[in-house]
């Protein structure tokens, strides 16, 4: 199917090719450098490594001579060589990514001596390097240039849910690591952590006290780098959650910062002495609420002035008008881009540059408080600094949670040309039903809604702008229960569905944790069944207040709350669902687990977990689900979602039952289904019709 082919624009020079193997002997072959290249997008089925599946290398000579020769920090230990044998592996079946041109070449055997052996090398490599220099920039697919991070499957693990490995009740590092085989067999190529990070955990991990150490309950660093070296192993890239909008009140620098109004880190948060009215009555600077209800602004005792913070009262907002805080941040990323995690998902971001001379909201604002909050006049000075001094130095990816911003804002911050952020999360879909104030209330949704709001992103991003798609995270509840129908029968069909459509639209596809099962919401009653702050907080405000009766505030919360998603993963039938030993998971387990749990799901061919593998593997073999253009058939139906996906020649037509009743729907334009690659129904097999006939939330994908 070459529709790219490589004849065009060749972007990377292959230097040098070396005999090389594993410290254990169990890899051999031969060893390229490259420039300028993602192996994530390499098409190398010409590295002939006999063994795809090599454990780490021992950095050799040849190494150090390529990491000096090409300035790269990536081919600078033996876990890249995993990395290039993992692209061989993941491209060795497929044809159409021949992008990257690789040179291999061997030297004659007949030089004797390893000295002019490798003078001879480096003369070669220093000249292709020349001519690589003078090529131009990488090929573009469909006009948007090719990036690892934009062919990816990303799969949000919440440690502190995953899987407990020490009988405490609380998921922990060493408890991911031993789940690796399952997500390198579900498909996904990067995972993202939640804070893993030292926290007294008032916000599940976001209020961080140490950044450069682990949460005590999660384990110790030694446990982090043996999954770092896992996932890698197993040719999957980590990213890690960035939260540096706010600390922990418990951070060393907030600790200083309160002590003295003179502390050298006083600057590093956003103080204030508010009003004091005649009576000597004390009110803060100005109306702000937080996030997690009542005022931004909390007084201090012992400086007696106010701080800013947008979250809990102990998750104080850095001052980013600082250059102290800057460096301090930076140099925290380039800590754990060191160490070898492959970006960020960046908690927050556009709240760090706060409003000028932070006036009271006004009526109208109060209304929708992010979006005030959002996007200061500074922030893009501080995302470009980052970039400059950390990001654009690494092989990295970064998606900013982008609270408060809207599509058409979307572009300031992602546009490949600013070199800011590569992606960020718009929640425009997934809080269609309700948003981050006001009551906490589902509401009403329609499918015409919400394929506007893609239709949208496709019309208003452009070819230099990448998205994300998703629906569900770790702040939301559950995917199945929110958007499907998580009735005993819908709940398979309805589940597949909507990760069908995640991983078919346009943009990198981000699943949480448990979605892959159809983990469903978990059955809340009363207050003492939830854990998360928020819920808490809400809670004083809302009901305590009289605002609102305690049983429409808990019956709202049950289908509301962040706490849906974090019960702990169901991995199979046992007690506590396998999650973990003790008798006290730190969050209830759903009682449904002994229906939906990964082994059952395992064994049954026809389970939410076997057609999402099945899935992502058709993601992973068609680019055009990737690079496609997007066209929405049918904007106005309020059941069918159909969509087709094109690249160059090549066509896919995407067929969605969103609903549980049965429809008989015609193509619009005289369209003829053509071949069926995929149904979420294992009976569906009807073809070259023009008229389909679906089951409830059935969804099928043909090639055209
Ligand atoms: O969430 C930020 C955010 O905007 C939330 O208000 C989110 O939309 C909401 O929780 C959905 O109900 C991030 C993290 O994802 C969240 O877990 C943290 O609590 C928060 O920042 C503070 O760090
Ligand atoms: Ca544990």
């Amino acid at each position: 199917m070459q529709a790219y082919p490589n004849q065009m624009r060749i972007i990377i020079a292959a230097m040098c090719a070396w005999d090389t193997h594993s410290a254990d002997g169990d890899l051999r072959g031969k060893m390229i450098a490259f420039r300028d290249v993602e192996f994530g997008e390499l098409n190398v089925s010409k590295l002939r490594f006999r063994s795809g599946e090599g454990p780490s290398v021992k950095p050799s000579a040849s190494t150090h001579l390529k990491n000096r020769l090409l300035g790269s920090r990536t081919v600078r230990d033996g876990s890249k060589l995993g990395a290039i044998t993992s692209s061989a592996a993941r491209f060795s079946d497929t044809d159409h990514s021949w992008r990257p041109f690789v040179i291999l070449f061997r030297l004659p055997g007949t030089i004797p001596s390893m000295f002019w052996r490798m003078i001879l090398r480096t003369f070669v490599a220093s000249t292709l390097l020349l001519v690589a220099t003078a090529v131009p920039a990488q090929q573009l697919i469909n006009g948007y240039e090719p990036k690892w991070w934009k062919e990816a499957v990303v799969y949000q693990v919440y440690p502190r849910s995953f899987k407990d490995s020490n009988g405490d009740g609380i998921g922990d590092i060493p408890g991911i690591t031993s789940k690796l085989d399952y997500l390198q067999k579900l498909g996904v190529n990067v995972i993202w952590l939640s804070p893993h990070f030292d926290s007294p955990n008032v916000d599940g991990g976001y209020d961080i006290r140490d950044y450069r150490k682990i949460m005590t309950e999660f384990g110790e660093m030694a446990d982090f780098n043996t999954l770092l070296a896992g996932i890698k192993q197993r040719h999957m890239r980590l990213i890690i959650d960035l939260v540096v909008n706010h600390t922990s009140d418990e951070n060393k620098w907030f600790v200083e910062s309160r002590s003295s109004k003179t502390n050298p880190y006083r600057d590093f948060y956003i103080w204030h002495p508010g009003h004091t009215a005649s009576d000597g009555t004390r009110t803060p600077p100005n109306n702000y609420p937080s996030y997690f209800s009542e005022s931004a602004w909390t007084l201090d005792p012992k400086t007696n002035e106010y701080y800013l913070h947008y979250f809990t009262v102990k998750q104080p907002d850095l001052n980013w008008e600082s250059p102290k805080v800057r460096e301090e941040v930076f140099s925290i990323m380039r800590f754990w881009l060191d160490k070898g995690v492959s970006g960020f998902r960046m908690d927050v971001i556009p709240l760090l540059s706060k409003p000028a001379g932070l006036p009271d909201l006004t009526a109208e604002q109060l209304k929708d408080p992010p979006n005030t909050y959002a996007n200061g006049p500074h922030l893009a000075e501080y995302l470009r600094e980052m970039n400059h001094d950390v990001l654009s130095k690494y092989d990295d990816m970064t998606v900013g949670e982008a609270t408060g911003t809207t599509l058409a804002q979307t572009n300031s911050l992602v546009d490949d040309r600013r070199h800011e952020l590569n992606m960020i999360f718009n929640f425009d879909a997934a809080m269609v039903r309700h948003s981050d104030f006001g009551p906490p209330q589902l509401g009403p949704w329609s499918l015409p809604q919400l394929k506007a709001i893609y239709d949208s992103h496709a019309t208003v991003l452009t070819k230099h702008d990448w998205d994300t798609v998703f629906l569900s995270n770790h702040d939301s509840p559950r995917l199945v229960s929110t958007f499907g129908d998580d009735s005993p029968a819908m709940r398979v069909p309805s589940a597949k569905l909507l990760e069908t459509m995640i991983l078919t639209l346009r943009g990198t596809p981000f699943l949480y944790e448990g979605d892959e099962l159809g983990m469903t919401n978990y059955p809340f009653k009363g207050l003492a069944d939830y854990n998360d702050i928020a819920i808490k907080n809400a809670y004083k405000e809302d009901v305590e207040s009289g605002k609102v009766s305690a049983t429409i505030f808990l019956a709202d919360e049950a289908k509301l709350t962040r706490d849906n998603a974090r019960t702990p993963m169901q991995w199979d039938s046992s007690s506590e669902a396998g999650f973990t030993t003790s008798t006290h998971p730190w969050l209830a387990v759903n009682p449904n687990y002994k229906q939906i749990n990964a082994a059952q799901e395992e064994a049954d061919p026809a389970s939410v977990l076997n057609y999402i593998r099945t899935l992502i593997k058709l993601r992973a073999h068609t680019l055009a689900f990737v690079y496609g253009d997007y066209q929405d058939l049918d904007p106005q139906n309020e059941k069918i979602y159909a969509y087709t996906r094109t690249l160059g020649e090549e066509k896919y037509l995407v067929v969605e039952n969103f609903g549980s009743s049965p429809v008989t729907y015609t193509l619009p334009n005289g369209l003829k289904a053509a071949t069926l690659l995929l149904s979420d129904i294992p009976s569906s097999h009807q073809a070259n019709a023009s008229t389909l006939m679906l089951t409830p939330w059935e969804c099928r994908i043909y090639k055209q």
